[in-house]
């Protein structure tokens, strides 16, 4: 075989099959947000209360990403994600009050209270966790894929991570595997453009990880993730493609978080007056500026919203507060897969080597 010049992979297409989201899926995405908002903030003041206990990584900021990937998502996919998950978790599908028991360690939390912030984990929803060894969920996500595309599911794997993470070994290998056997996966990297107090120019000369892919010939894009409708629409144009068989997808989100990188960190690394002005593409803001002026919702009916997600995201708390401790009985129930019973002698052919 010869060397050949590499080919280009193809630009996804400018528009995604999804119709254009109307008043009432503005509305619900809104509302999504403003809900993963809201759990976020009574979770850290449950914090500094310490009723919670251990990591925490707000989201607050971010919003528009897991909410419109979810928009852009169907049932069967699965989602593998890193340790800034509420968001992604509750855009899954896993309610507010298995998120915020989890936060809690109550028994009644997604992980039965196991895990904790950085490990939520629903596979009824197809919420394959929540993991906290930066890049290393990502190998965990071709793997998904593969068990996807084996058994048939027509699901498609998404994972998100960080621009830290884009500097991993193991992301390059994860993502080396997948373009080479086709693997029907979506790395969509939530580019915050911070890793811990490092900005994005001190980690990396390169600073879009959406080119990333072009090492091993992946399609590949970077967009704006601020606006729930652009984000809903490039994840689907991702989606669709990697669905249809023609394997993987390495997207970018631009996005920013409010909050420093867990709740022990100020943010004093950031340059003053950073926040304030990446704070007028507030995810939020630019939906309700949509639904006001061009759908022609109301401020009274944007406020019965956020009242309808104060009273679920208080319900949350309650449920967490009130829930049980896991039984210590069961802290080592799923370290370990259980120990299969010897075969009987005879009774299967030795593995040749
Ligand atoms: C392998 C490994 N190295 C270092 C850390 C410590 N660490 C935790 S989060 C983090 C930054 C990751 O940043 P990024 O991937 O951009 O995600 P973000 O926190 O911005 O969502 C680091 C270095 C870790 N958890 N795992
Ligand atoms: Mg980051």
């Amino acid at each position: 075989m010869t060397a050949s010049a590499p080919t280009p992979p193809p630009a996804l297409p400018e528009r995604s099959s999804l119709p254009a989201v109307t008043k009432e899926g503005l509305l619900h995405l809104y509302r999504e947000m403003v809900l993963i908002r809201r759990v976020e903030e009574l979770a850290a003041k449950a914090y500094t209360q310490r009723k919670i206990f251990g990591f925490c990584h707000l989201y607050i900021g971010q919003e528009s990403v897991a909410v419109g990937a979810a928009a852009a998502c169907q049932p069967q996919d699965h989602w593998v994600t890193a340790y800034r998950e509420h968001g992604q978790a509750m855009a899954k599908g896993v309610s507010p009050r298995a998120v915020m028991a989890e936060l809690y360690g109550k028994a009644t939390g997604c992980t039965q209270g196991l895990g904790g912030s950085m490990h939520l984990f629903d596979s009824k929803v197809n919420f394959m966790g929540g993991y906290g060894i930066v890049g290393a969920h990502v190998p965990l996500a071709a793997g998904v894929a593969w068990g996807l595309k084996q058994r048939k599911t027509n699901g498609v794997a998404v994972c998100f991570f960080g621009d830290g993470a884009a500097h991993q070994g193991a992301f390059f290998e994860a993502l080396c595997l997948a373009q080479l056997y086709k693997l029907p996966v979506v790395f969509l990297c939530e580019n915050n453009f911070y890793a811990m107090g490092t900005a994005i120019d001190r980690q990396s000369a390169l600073i879009d990880m959406s080119l990333r892919g072009l090492g091993v010939g992946m399609v590949r894009e970077q967009f704006d993730g601020f606006d729930v409708e652009h984000v809903r629409d490039r994840v689907a144009a991702a989606v669709e493609f990697a669905r249809s068989g023609q394997g993987p997808v390495i997207l970018e989100a631009i996005t920013y978080r409010y909050r420093g990188h867990s709740m022990s960190d100020p943010a004093k690394y950031r340059p003053s007056g950073e926040l304030e002005e990446k704070k007028k593409s507030d995810p939020l803001a630019i939906s309700e500026r949509r639904l006001m002026t061009d759908f022609g919702v109301t401020a009274d009916e944007l406020e019965a919203v956020r009242a309808s997600v104060d009273a679920e995201a208080d319900d949350a708390v309650k449920f967490a507060e009130e829930s049980p401790w896991p039984d210590p009985a069961h802290l080592y129930d799923y370290t370990y897969a259980p120990t299969p019973e010897p075969a009987a002698a005879g009774s299967a052919p030795e593995e040749k080597r």
